[in-house]
């Protein structure tokens, strides 16, 4: 099915940064250069988290290089060691934050309507082992928060969420970002808010942020008085400065976002065994991930739906595929993890995530959706 003219001259990326303000960012940074402040917890960063905790009602931003670094910093606040129970569908960064401090990270298997942590799973997972759960908030859905603090009191376990899909969601009226002892956030560049590199782990437990900070910062609590075995997860002023004018733009992008996702669904309308994930009715949603899944009953299979979308320049992506536990090292290690996670292994043979945010129109999503069409059609 190659297509000789592509739909899309120019190619169409999931991920495509939004930028708000390129005139405050560089104005932002003029001020950091003429300072001579350019890293080390400057006033850019400080003010960024102090406008993070603010939105999201939280007592503690602690903004950090990207969020990869925020999870294994927040893993050790929280004191887990042996083994954590994750879902294997998710961003590999969130398994790796583990295991690359010694810590196992255990599969456990997803709702197939949510995409998130499947609570029974967790509780045939626990083992003597145990420290702790990290449930995610795929695509900015909420994690099942409720059953998984009961699970976590009930077996005295530390609980955390990995919230890089999440910022500016609610569950209910209570923002993500407050839910079990910490939560992680990403700013990374294909984030629908971004600080080119960045994150930042948010909570409302005043020791986990200290102990956070000095971890951030080499576990320096004085000029040269060491107190923990820390790590370089600074933030620098460039990045805050990103961040700073993308925040002023975020309702723009959060509007812009549901314009688009709201023209998949009624563009995709129709087309046997195509459809997109629902937002849920949790509460305000980010519509930062429109997650199109292609089931038994399309005529195309998903490897055919993705290719001519990337034949006309539509370069959709098929995340979390092929699972975690299909992954290095834990393909190795776990090599019957299969066996435990059977909707992580539909899902994941399923789903394919679409071009969104300011890059993107209407038309283009319509223009996308007859790609869609016509392949299905042809099948
Ligand atoms: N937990 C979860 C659940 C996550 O999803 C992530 C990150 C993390 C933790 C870790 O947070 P960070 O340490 O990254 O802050 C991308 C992102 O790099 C990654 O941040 C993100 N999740 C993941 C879902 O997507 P890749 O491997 O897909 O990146 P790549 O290079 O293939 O780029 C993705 C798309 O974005 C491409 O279509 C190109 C486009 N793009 C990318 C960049 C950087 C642009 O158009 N412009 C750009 O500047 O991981």
């Amino acid at each position: 099915m190659t297509s000789p003219d592509p739909a899309f001259t120019e190619p169409l990326h999931v991920g495509r940064p939004n930028i708000g303000d390129p005139e405050e960012f560089l104005r932002l940074v003029q001020g950091a250069l003429d300072r001579r402040w350019l890293s080390n917890d400057g006033p850019l960063v400080r003010e960024l988290e102090t406008r993070i905790a603010e939105r999201l009602g939280v007592a503690h931003c602690v903004a950090t290089t990207n969020g990869t670094i925020a999870l294994e910093i927040a893993i050790r606040a929280l004191g887990m060691t042996g083994e954590v129970i994750v879902p294997s569908f998710t961003f590999v960064a969130t398994p790796h934050s583990l295991s690359w401090q010694g810590i196992t990270p255990v599969f456990a298997d997803i709702d197939p309507d949510t995409h998130c942590l499947d609570p029974a799973s967790v509780r045939r997972l626990i083992t003597p082992r145990t420290t702790g759960i990290i449930g995610v908030h795929l695509w900015g859905r909420p994690a099942p928060v409720t059953e998984l603090e009961e699970i976590a009191e009930e077996h005295g376990l530390q609980l955390m969420f990995d919230a890089a899909h999440a910022f500016g969601v609610s569950l209910g009226d209570r923002m993500v970002g407050s839910f079990g002892r910490a939560e992680v956030l990403s700013f990374h560049a294909t984030k629908f808010f971004n600080s080119v590199e960045g994150g930042a782990i948010v909570t409302d437990d005043a020791d986990i942020a200290r102990t956070a900070r000095l971890m951030r910062n080499f576990g320096f609590a004085g000029e040269d008085d060491v107190v923990y075995e820390g790590t370089n997860g600074k933030m620098t002023e460039v990045c805050a400065a990103m961040g700073l004018a993308n925040l002023g733009a975020l309702d723009e992008v959060v509007t812009t976002n549901r314009r688009n996702y709201d023209a998949y669904v009624r563009e995709l309308h129709g087309i046997e065994g195509v459809s997109v994930l629902p937002i849920g009715e949790q509460g305000r949603s980010n519509y930062q991930y429109v997650v199109m899944l292609i089931d038994e009953a399309c005529a195309a299979t998903r490897e055919e739906v993705l290719a001519a979308l990337r034949d006309n320049n539509v370069l959709a992506r098929r995340y979390f595929w092929p699972g975690c536990h299909r992954m290095e090292p834990y393909r190795t290690m776990f090599p019957e993890a299969g066996a435990n996670l059977p909707e992580t292994e539909r899902v994941a043979e399923r789903v394919i995530v679409m071009p969104t945010g300011t890059s993107v129109d209407e038309q283009a999503v319509a223009a996308i959706a007859r790609i869609v069409r016509a392949r299905v059609e042809a099948a």
